[in-house]
């Protein structure tokens, strides 16, 4: 596919933090558009989603552990949209966060055109909890559980169908900061982690390569959700909820690049970019630089 569609998702509702409404910007700034017609694909910026205003004050959210649940679902149902329209086209839908919220609407959008949808969720977290296990009431903390069918329906339901990804499509990798209830969550389910333990132990070109062998085998299309935190905060400063010990820039290129050689990936976001936290933007080049080489850019 030669044809890649922006979207920018200027979104911070799904948690507390300021400043990740302005990922989109400092992603663009950049140079994201640039950075990939130089690997000649047509790129088409179709701007941002437009964000609506919390309550003022959000008692419902604050009752049900769902901070500023209607505005979250709102955004996230016409950002589905919008990915729905990118991919009938046939164009690569290429997201733009945002907190990681967004994951909602652009698997909502993604996941209605193939049977067997696959997501590589590369993060520190697994963003699996439930207004249940939720200790923050975050919904940045919950996009994951949300596109299994678990969690509330105003967020399961996005899309007009639920659930969107099935559990052993899915591949988590560079978790380190997993709360007790997503722990149960991956065991009961079975789904796929690659922590940094295993990360550590295997190396990243093993992991990529047993992640591509099993996502090849089973899916029809895979989604790369890319939480910049999954990054070690060295090398990825600017988000919201830095975790010490993550993935390295080497270590993130080379899965990038050996997702680009296997032709996996059929839809991609880059999340939780926040520019007020980082320094001299450079999180949100690394995510351009990591959109270089995951759409094939070479070094020769
Ligand atoms: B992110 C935490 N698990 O639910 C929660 O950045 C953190 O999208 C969630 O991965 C981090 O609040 C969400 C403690
Ligand atoms: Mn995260
Ligand atoms: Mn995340
Ligand atoms: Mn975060």
């Amino acid at each position: 596919m030669k044809k890649i569609s922006i979207i920018g998702v200027p979104m911070d509702l799904g948690q507390t933090r300021r400043g990740v409404d302005m990922g989109p910007s400092a992603i663009r700034y950049a140079g994201v558009v640039e950075r990939l017609e130089r690997l000649s694909y047509d790129i088409e910026d179709l701007g941002d989603i437009s964000i609506g205003k919390p309550e003022r004050i959000d008692e419902e959210g604050i009752k049900s552990n769902l901070r500023n649940l209607k505005a979250v679902a709102e955004a996230n149902e016409k950002l589905a949209q919008a990915v729905d329209e990118v991919i009938k086209k046939g164009h690569f839908p290429l997201v733009l966060g945002g907190d990681h919220s967004i994951a909602i609407g652009t698997l909502a959008g993604v996941a209605k055109h193939y049977k067997n949808l696959g997501v590589i969720w590369y993060d520190a977290h697994g963003d699996l909890n439930t207004a249940e296990t939720s200790p923050s009431g975050n919904i940045h903390g919950m996009p994951l559980a949300a596109s299994l069918g678990f969690g509330h329906q105003a967020l399961t339901a996005i899309g007009g169908y639920s659930p969107k990804v099935k559990p052993e499509n899915i591949v988590l990798i560079g978790a380190r900061a997993l709360d007790e209830g997503e722990k149960q969550f991956i065991r009961e389910k079975g789904i796929r982690v690659y922590t940094m333990h295993e990360v550590d132990r295997l190396g990243m070109t093993k992991v990529m390569e047993e992640t591509i062998a099993y996502l090849k085998e089973r899916t029809d299309g895979v989604h790369l959700s890319l939480d910049l935190d999954g990054l070690d905060p060295h090398d990825a400063p600017g988000v919201g909820t830095p975790v010490i010990g993550g993935l390295t820039y080497r270590e993130s290129h080379l899965a990038m690049e050996m997702l680009a050689e296997a032709q996996l990936i059929t839809s991609a976001e880059f999340v939780e970019v926040n520019p007020i936290l980082d320094e001299r933007n450079k999180t949100a080049s690394v995510a351009v630089a990591l959109m270089g080489s995951l759409f094939g850019e070479k070094l020769v």
